[in-house]
């Protein structure tokens, strides 16, 4: 009962987006929601009554089981993973030696091999690489060097060092204003910008270092500067290093790297052959999970529910890439397909009567509960319990008791027609969106052995599960609020912000974005500081954050299936890289 309770906080707090009670379907108007955009089905009841479903009017999945199954990448191929090895020796071999030579030159190898997304290999020697650069004592080669010094913050900051933000006062005057000298310098702008996103809160220096490379920036683009970099100009001011989604980043670096002039044929030999290595263990998952998606039945029973398994794997690749934790991406993709599925049950197709009694089967947590449910959530149930029943995890005791009050607030919201203010909103919804649920989860797939302190640490909603999550709530209130009011579901962050202050939604979007930027200083801090979790999970918590941030960019790309998601999908688990 208590893995069920676990699963099904978040899920009850959909009830703040119940539909209107279907008893009373003239409500709809009384609710002032526009059903010129809402697709309804009519559905005959036994008693003759009409029942008004919403649509959300979903498009059928675009990749098909057959295409998913055909999946079939050569990588496999032991010849592959050979010369793998004989490149990952040559790296090592380099790091080693890059120690004792200029710290300048170390920086730079760690920072490709991660941005090349082949770091993961070579943990022990980066680690090493960073160790030496942070005793160093002379620091004359970066003083007076901002890309230096800037490059040296960040990747130290990254892996855990204490330096402090000082280290760029060599770069403001006595106002404490970055130097006007500096404007012309877009390598070193732009490393300052990307370190600027490592900082905690309250660290002015770093807000006003990113105010000012972000101005620069802008500028020095419109002058004519080296092509190449403009791309990368861009591509940062885009979306930070800091907050982008791990392999995507990779599959793009790739490319930029292979027409650097000084680039190491080596790494990128490697990073190439890696990269095709690992999607070939991706597809091994996804194909798995398509199977036991098919096995749900799920695509023809719930039709009116979004059908989107790559899209729901793509979010674990996101979180987890590296191919030793298949099973928690495979298990995370069940999760992310469960609550997809479930939250348009809540938010778009139950009727009030009817996810009374699925909220109650899941507390329950008792097959005999699917008794009482209408058939297409009896399949919904028994998977649900089946899925979560099979994946055997622990969980805490106790944790099902915050469901309740959580629960009745956010009910009391839907009657009462009540727009909380953005306080209220935020201090439920973080939970409302499930990523506790997806975080705790994965916990137990990549912990062993579970700790004490860390289990009291997913009791109480750790800082950073509250962090990752809001992040999360935010970037999805960015992408899909618009169609979700249109539909009728309940205001979310933004029109909350909107009824508050009076504000446009262009500013209420921009205060979004804001509140996403504050929270994530506080998760850096969360990511350094003494913390009871791995440092796996802490890199899961991080990454679901830029994995949303990802989804969301371009509107909703979990669900529209539009050009952005299917080209991301495409280049990272289809199509392997030209080794040539
Ligand atoms: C997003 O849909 C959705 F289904 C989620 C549960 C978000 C996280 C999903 C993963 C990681 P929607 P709502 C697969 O925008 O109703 O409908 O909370 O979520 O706004
Ligand atoms: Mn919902
Ligand atoms: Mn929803
Ligand atoms: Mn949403």
């Amino acid at each position: 009962i208590a893995m069920a309770l676990s699963f099904v906080v978040p899920l009850s707090l959909h009830t703040s987006t119940l539909p209107y009670p279907s008893s009373s379907p003239q409500l709809v108007s009384i609710h002032g929601r526009s059903l010129r955009t809402v697709q309804c089905i009519v559905v005959s009841e036994p008693c003759n009554q009409k029942l008004v479903r919403r649509s959300a009017n979903y498009q059928p999945p675009i990749w098909d089981y057959g295409y998913v199954q055909s999946l079939n990448s050569q990588y496999v191929a032991d010849v592959y993973a050979k010369r793998a090895a004989r490149l990952k020796e040559e790296v090592t071999v380099m790091l080693k030696k890059v120690v004792d030579m200029d710290p300048l030159d170390g920086l730079e190898l760690v920072d490709d091999l991660q941005r090349l997304g082949v770091f993961y290999h070579f943990k022990e020697e980066i680690e090493n690489v960073l160790e030496s650069i942070y005793n160093y004592s002379d620091d004359k080669w970066s003083k007076e060097d901002l890309y230096a010094t800037a490059i040296k913050f960040r990747l130290l900051r990254q892996h855990g060092y204490n330096v402090p933000q000082e280290i760029f006062n060599n770069f403001q005057d006595e106002k404490g204003n970055f130097m006007a000298c500096l404007c012309d310098d877009t390598k070193g702008l732009l490393c300052l910008y990307e370190a600027s996103y490592l900082s905690i809160e309250g660290e002015s220096i770093l807000d006003e270092a990113r105010n000012f490379t972000t101005k620069n920036l802008k500028e020095n683009l419109k002058k004519d500067i080296d092509q190449n970099l403009a791309m990368l100009v861009s591509h940062a001011l885009e979306l930070p290093l800091h907050w982008r989604m791990i392999r995507l980043e990779a599959r793009w670096f790739i490319d930029v790297y292979g027409r650097r002039s000084n680039m190491n044929s080596i790494l990128l030999e490697l990073a190439k052959l890696d990269f095709n290595m690992v999607q070939a263990t991706h597809q091994e998952d996804v194909k798995q999970m398509s199977r036991w998606w098919r096995s749900t039945g799920f695509g023809e029973n719930l039709s009116f529910a979004r059908d989107r398994l790559m899209e729901n794997f793509l979010w674990t690749v996101g979180v987890i890439f590296e191919p030793q934790f298949g099973y928690c991406r495979r298990m995370s993709t069940k999760i992310n397909s469960l609550i997809t599925t479930i939250d348009d049950v809540y938010d778009v197709y139950g009727t009030l009567e009817e996810l009374e009694l699925f909220t109650n089967a899941v507390e329950r947590w008792d097959v005999s509960a699917i008794e009482q449910l209408p058939d297409y959530m009896k399949i919904c149930f028994l998977t649900l319990f089946n899925s979560i029943n099979e994946m055997a995890y622990d969980v805490l005791k106790g944790q099902g008791l915050n469901i309740i009050s959580y629960l009745k607030k956010a009910a009391k919201w839907y009657y009462n027609r009540y727009t909380p203010t953005l306080k209220e909103y935020m201090s439920n919804a973080w939970i409302s969106i499930s990523a506790p649920v997806i975080l705790v989860h994965a916990y137990f797939f990549v912990t062993k052995p579970i700790t004490k302190q860390a289990l009291e640490g997913l009791e109480r909603y750790h800082n950073i599960i509250r962090w990752s999550s809001l992040i999360l709530r935010l970037s999805d209130d960015l992408g899909t609020s618009s169609d979700e009011l249109k539909r009728g579901d309940v205001p979310k962050s933004i029109q909350c912000y909107m009824h508050e202050t009076d504000a446009s939604e262009k500013d209420a979007r921009e205060h979004i974005k804001y509140l996403i930027g504050e929270t994530w200083k506080k998760m850096n801090e969360g990511g350094v500081s003494d913390s009871p979790f791995t440092q796996t999970f802490i890199g899961i918590a991080m990454n679901l954050a830029r994995m949303a941030q990802c989804m969301y960019q371009y509107g909703d790309g979990h669900a529209s299936q539009g050009r952005d998601t299917i080209d991301r999908v495409l280049s990272l688990l289809i199509k392997p890289i030209p080794l040539m």
